[in-house]
């Protein structure tokens, strides 16, 4: 039992570390989106595109929409661009108006797995 929550503080303590490090800047992590984070639209976006600071692992990265109330709205899965890399999209359906939380998993060409989240409000 002792052994199991030192394993588990100790964990807590490395990705703690893990944000704090100026290594991390080296990781995939978000440059830029469209939408902007905390965009108030009038025109629904169709689609997420997101910009990374080094290329994204297909298999690995994912971006997930939610409305208010959590559920996933997405059709399909995001896209890494083939031409360039930097770029993983997402394909929107129509969106009513509200309020949209976008969640993204990051994983660069070293593996470590980055994610994020920001929000947009269609009006
Ligand atoms: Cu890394």
């Amino acid at each position: 039992m002792m052994k199991r929550l030192h394993t588990l503080s100790l964990a807590a303590m490395l990705a703690a570390g893990a944000l704090a490090s100026p290594l991390a800047a080296a990781h995939a992590a978000l440059k830029n989106s469209n939408p902007a984070a905390n965009a108030v639209l009038e025109q629904a976006p169709r689609e997420i595109v997101l910009t990374f600071n080094e290329k994204v692992e297909p298999a690995f990265s994912s971006i997930a929409v939610l409305e208010a109330g959590g559920k996933d709205i997405a059709a399909g899965k995001a896209q890494v661009d083939a031409a360039n890399p930097l770029l993983m999209k997402l394909e929107l359906p129509a969106l009513a108006a509200g309020a949209y939380s976008v969640r993204w998993v990051a994983v660069g060409p070293d593996g470590h797995r980055r994610t994020g989240q920001f929000g947009f409000t269609v009006k």
